[in-house]
């Protein structure tokens, strides 16, 4: 049985007060409630401060480019879809940098979970603005004020009819819910994208743990997330009022269950032919 003390991992390097402690402890705590050991999952991710993450704790884990967990989270679960396959990324890497990987990530449907951490902002790079970081802001690099409309990630996967999205707040009050959405996320077969809404201490001084304990809720109880339509138009409240949970939901056929070469066996665990190399033989295409 794993306990939270076995995913111990090293001091993280995030400045005190950051939302990406919540959001490591939170995973820690959702993969002990799933019973699931190290040697069970893989945690991808690119460059940035939430990028980090997976080194905080003991798993098998790739650190790739800024913008591209997952192309390589997609060949890691198509090469043995036996391993559960995490992918953390920042909201500059994920919606920015890796903006095209994102969208057909969802296309494909391959089953991986994506946490991104939202945190407004291009925290590592020092406060820039990012895909998500409000039109008019002014920051250190748009001294005029951001002249771009920010990106709805959740409604842009729900236009996309991604198999799982949902939102989740990464304040005090958000964690127990954070957890569940976790949890869920990770037993959905099929891509999950879960934007966590998060602080930055130090360069995102306007979304702040309060500024947002104010305006987050929970989508209310009898709220079908089979419904895409009704899933769009919540997808699209912000401001005043923020809601959070999972939006939308649809079971459909991953990728790998359509790919006839890998769908009964792992490629990772099917023989290999050394002699063959080279030759024109094909025995899967
Ligand atoms: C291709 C490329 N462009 C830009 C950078 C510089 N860069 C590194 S991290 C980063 C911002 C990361 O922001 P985000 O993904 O939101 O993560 P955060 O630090 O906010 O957690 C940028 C612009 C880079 N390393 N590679
Ligand atoms: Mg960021």
């Amino acid at each position: 049985m794993i306990t939270f003390d076995d995913y111990k991992g090293q001091k993280p390097a995030w400045c005190p007060g950051c939302g990406n402690f919540a959001i490591l402890n939170t995973l820690k705590r959702a993969l002990v409630e799933l019973d699931m050991e190290p040697h069970q999952f893989a945690i991808v991710s690119g460059i940035g401060q939430a990028a980090k993450l997976p080194h905080y704790l003991p798993c098998n884990l790739f650190n790739g480019l800024h913008g591209r967990s997952l192309p390589v989270a997609t060949g890691l679960k198509l090469a043995n879809h036996d391993l559960t396959v995490l992918a953390v990324a920042g909201d500059g890497d994920c919606y920015g940098e890796g903006g095209n990987h994102l969208l057909h990530a969802i296309r494909r449907n391959v089953n991986i979970t994506l946490f991104v951490h939202n945190n407004q902002v291009y925290a590592l790079t020092k406060g820039q603005a990012s895909p998500t970081t409000r039109a008019g802001k002014v920051t250190k690099t748009q001294p005029f004020g951001n002249p771009s409309e920010p990106l709805n990630p959740l409604a842009l996967a729900i236009a996309l009819d991604c198999s799982f999205v949902a939102r989740a707040f990464a304040g005090a009050t958000g964690l127990p819910f954070l957890q569940e959405i976790m949890k869920e996320a990770i037993q959905h077969n099929g891509f999950a994208l879960v934007d966590i809404l998060q602080n930055c201490v130090s360069f995102n001084k306007e979304n702040t743990f309060h500024w947002y304990k104010d305006r987050v809720y929970r989508l209310e109880e009898g709220y079908d997330p089979a419904d895409r339509v009704e899933a769009f138009r919540r997808s699209l409240e912000w401001g005043q009022k923020i809601p959070t949970g999972i939006f939308y939901r649809n079971e459909r056929e991953t990728c790998e269950q359509q790919l006839p070469p890998i769908r009964e066996m792992p490629l990772a665990r099917q023989p290999v032919f050394p002699s063959e190399a080279g030759q024109e033989v094909n025995h899967f295409f």
